[in-house]
């Protein structure tokens, strides 16, 4: 029966072409179906003479094994072509070098603490610590700050929700606590983050501070002099250095001073500095008849500007790493 093979062979070659699995069961039924031609030719049979139809019953069912043969091994290639794209796809070369972590380094104002810390620490002084979350007594009160001191206000100080603490805005709160465990003689810098509102291209929310602080019967000012030029001039390996005293007014010294040294034709404020106020020890109970001595506050930032030449405070919070990589 010609038009069987022609049906064979054309079904043959629409499973060969086919590529999906649901696409192939659909054009199988096209063909093997119960409105499939193949079927459709096969109710034809009844219609010859009897003597021709067993052996073209035989040859119906040839056809059929011979077409689910073809889908079987379509259905085979399908799947492994499948997986052979996918395979291809996750490709791991498992003989490949590792990335590897690199090696990290310190954050440009960190290696300006650690700095200034050797530096005091060669000129006698201890290194002390304390918590960032405060009372109003320890940031405040203890350090002769009135109550009606506008760096008491909420415009800029961090004031937590339960209404008893707030964020240091400065590093005496160190030295109050210090003060109050230990009796002078007494020799620390205090250095740590701070908290104040405020925030534009030299401010920061948070910054560092370092704080020092140095207590016995007979510091004077020209002790404090003598510390402050001597760090500076080995913080900035210049000897030609200058440094200038400059009065002024803090709370918790008397009398008080701006520090500024000289910076090309000109001077910069890089922090303040004082004798620390009788109040100040009588509050941590150091008898201020007896001992006296003096209190300074330096910006880590700040020198690390300085230092490095960076022009914009905010580069060193945001912690881009193109940023960072260049200190190491
Ligand atoms: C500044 C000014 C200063 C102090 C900080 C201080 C601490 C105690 C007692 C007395 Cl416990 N004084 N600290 C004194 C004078 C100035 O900082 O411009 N800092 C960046």
């Amino acid at each position: 029966m010609e038009k069987l093979d022609d049906i064979v062979q054309e079904a043959l070659a629409q499973f060969a072409g086919i590529n999906d699995p649901v696409e192939l069961e659909q054009v199988k039924a096209r063909y093997l179906g119960k409105a499939g031609t193949l079927t459709e030719l096969q109710k034809t049979l009844g219609r010859i003479p009897a003597a021709e139809r067993p052996a073209m019953g035989v040859k119906f069912n040839a056809a059929k094994v011979q077409l689910e043969a073809a889908l079987a091994s379509r259905r085979e290639t399908i799947q492994r072509k499948k997986l052979e794209s996918q395979l291809a796809q996750e490709a791991l070369d498992v003989t490949l070098p590792g990335r590897g972590i690199g090696s990290g380094g310190l954050h440009p104002v960190t290696r300006t603490l650690e700095r200034i810390e050797a530096l005091f620490h060669s000129l006698g002084f201890e290194v002390a610590d304390g918590p960032e979350i405060e009372t109003d007594f320890y940031n405040f009160t203890a350090l002769n700050q009135p109550e009606n001191h506008p760096a008491r206000s909420m415009h800029d100080t961090f004031y937590l929700e339960d209404g008893k603490h707030l964020l240091r805005t400065h590093t005496s709160p160190i030295q109050i606590r210090y003060m109050e465990k230990h009796r002078p003689p007494l020799r620390i810098i205090a250095p740590g983050r701070v908290y104040r509102v405020d925030s534009d291209a030299t401010h920061s929310p948070m910054f560092h501070q370092v704080e020092g602080l140095w207590i016995d019967e007979s510091v004077s000012f020209s002790d404090l002099k003598g510390v402050i030029a001597e760090f500076l001039r080995r913080f900035f390996e210049r000897d030609d250095l200058k440094v200038r005293f400059r009065p002024s007014f803090f709370p918790f010294t008397e009398p008080s001073a701006e520090i500024d040294m000289s910076f090309g034709d000109g001077w910069l404020e890089i922090g303040g500095c004082g004798m620390v106020h009788p109040n100040v020890l009588k509050n941590v109970n150091i008898d201020s008849e007896q001992f006296q001595g003096f209190a300074f506050g330096l910006g880590p930032d700040r020198l690390t500007m300085l230092r490095y030449g960076v022009n914009d405070l905010r580069l060193f919070f945001e912690n881009d790493l193109r940023f960072l990589k260049q200190f190491n």
